[in-house]
């Protein structure tokens, strides 16, 4: 049985350097397909896609509300030819009535210990309209280790660059911040998957350098310091989203080789000030992640915010513009005071205005986006910005010797010479 997998191509942010990470859905989920299936993946972002009249079986993974058009116009053409498909991932659980009209099937929820009965239904003719799993996720300790021999690792590189590789270590989040819809995908407690298995996971990686994609690091003190106390033999680095405020967290995250983390900088407070600061005092480095377009948010304010970042010397920023995705608490507050602009997702980008700001018009707040760009930016420039936190880390790796130990085109070269340099 063939099936052909696919990750559907997505408008990435205006003003932000198009670079592609390897996707993360699509290998855990690929971990669960039997094995006598074969997987052909397109990652849509990057290729071709080209349909294949000879799949049994088409199987579209969608993490992001703006991937959702490109599912539906490659669903639909799959369907014209006679190719069931089925559909799953983040995107599908939250648009699950829209995504209904172009799939055969569509799966909700975490996959594992699960896929195989999908399958089987195919196989006897009985493929489901829905498979609902949301809201009961399963035993986290059945996660195994991703399926990323389906990539095509040369895509995934930045002018010869190697990308870093992701993986997972926790699901869920407990915290309940108005513009996320983590919470609805049934994770609002932290689910912390076995240390032997992340272990497991991170050793199967040959790239030295990793993005945790766990949705916070911030949850849960005593896992936090058994987690870093075991990474640190391990000698990668590694990006993650915010991190728990601890010193001694910080100093165990640091020496388990935490290269630099995604801080949310919500205001020019103190306390936001003081995160930075603890961050740099523990040669951690810091991409702030900026949402523009709160309630209290005027140009001023945005310009003021601006500033504060230039004097605290960030290493890099990210400004995305609010954006009402389904199943967010901001979503419900939006709708009930009539201000969501457009239902348009492929305006769903988190770079473009589809609702009524308070304090702004909607022109106007479109500008001071590009405004917090480009003036962020100005001088240095982005790809310089990258450059020089790239830089950061090659001094780690050559500091504790695993520049050229991990360097993953050394994999490529060796490769059919000897299992050990494949690894190293
Ligand atoms: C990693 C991540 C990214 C990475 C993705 C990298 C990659 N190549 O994979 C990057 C950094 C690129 C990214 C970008 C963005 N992200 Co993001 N991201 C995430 C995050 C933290 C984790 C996703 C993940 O890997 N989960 C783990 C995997 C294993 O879970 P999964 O995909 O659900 O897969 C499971 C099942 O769904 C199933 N499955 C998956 N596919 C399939 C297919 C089939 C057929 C079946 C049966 C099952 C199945 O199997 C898997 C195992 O159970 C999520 C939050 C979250 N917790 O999900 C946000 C999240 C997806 N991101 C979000 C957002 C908003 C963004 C941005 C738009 C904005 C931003 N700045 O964050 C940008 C994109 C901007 C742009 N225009 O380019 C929102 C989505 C909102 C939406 N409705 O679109 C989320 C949910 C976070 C949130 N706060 O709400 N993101
Ligand atoms: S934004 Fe991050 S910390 Fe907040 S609820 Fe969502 S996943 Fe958790």
């Amino acid at each position: 049985m063939k099936m052909h997998l696919i990750y559907p191509g997505w408008p990435k942010l205006e003003r932000q350097t198009e670079f592609h990470l390897p996707p993360h859905g699509p290998v855990v989920f690929a971990a669960e397909v039997p094995e006598d299936v074969e997987i052909l993946f397109t990652d849509d972002n990057l290729e071709d896609t080209e349909l294949d009249s000879s799949a049994d079986l088409v199987a579209l993974s969608v993490m992001l509300t703006c991937q959702l058009p490109r599912a539906f116009e490659i669903a639909d053409a799959y369907k014209e030819i006679g190719v069931p498909v089925i559909m799953g991932g983040i995107a599908v659980m939250l648009h699950a009535s829209e995504a209904e009209l172009h799939a055969d099937s569509i799966f909700l929820g975490e996959v594992e210990g699960r896929f195989g009965s999908v399958i089987q239904d195919m196989k006897n003719n009985c493929l489901q309209k829905k498979y609902d799993f949301l809201g009961d996720p399963p035993d986290i300790s059945l996660v195994g280790t991703a399926r990323r021999s389906i990539l095509k690792n040369d895509l995934y590189n930045y002018r010869g660059v190697q990308m870093v590789d992701l993986m997972h270590a926790s699901r869920g989040c407990r915290f309940n911040c108005m513009p996320c819809c983590v919470g609805y995908l049934g994770g609002k407690k932290l689910r912390a998957r076995p240390l032997s298995k992340i272990i497991a996971e991170i050793e199967s990686i040959p790239n030295n350098r990793l993005f945790l994609v766990d949705n916070s690091l911030a949850q849960d003190r005593e896992w936090l310091k058994t987690l870093f106390t075991a990474m640190i033999p391990l000698k990668r680095k590694w990006i993650s989203h915010p991190i728990m405020y601890d010193p001694e967290i910080l100093e165990l995250a640091a020496r388990a080789g935490c290269w630099y983390v995604y801080q949310a900088v919500i205001d020019d407070s103190d306390t936001i000030r003081d995160r930075i600061r603890m961050l740099k005092d523990h040669g951690i480095g810091i991409e702030g992640t900026v949402l523009l377009g709160l309630d209290s948010h005027d140009d001023n304010y945005i310009k003021r915010l601006v500033d504060f970042l230039l004097e605290e010397e960030i290493d890099m920023a990210e400004f995305t513009i609010l954006t009402p995705f389904p199943h967010t608490p901001i979503r419900k507050k939006l709708e009930k005071q009539n201000r969501i602009l457009s239902n348009n997702w492929l305006e769903y980008t988190c770079d473009k205005v589809v609702f009524q700001p308070a304090l702004l018009s909607p022109d106007k707040l479109q500008e001071m986006y590009h405004y917090a760009w480009d003036t962020f930016y100005q001088g240095g420039g982005h790809q310089l910005r990258m450059g020089n936190l790239f830089k950061k880390v090659i001094a780690k790796e050559m500091d504790d010797g695993t520049y050229l130990r991990y360097n993953p085109r050394r994999r490529r070269t060796f490769s059919a010479q000897s299992s050990t340099d494949d690894k190293y």
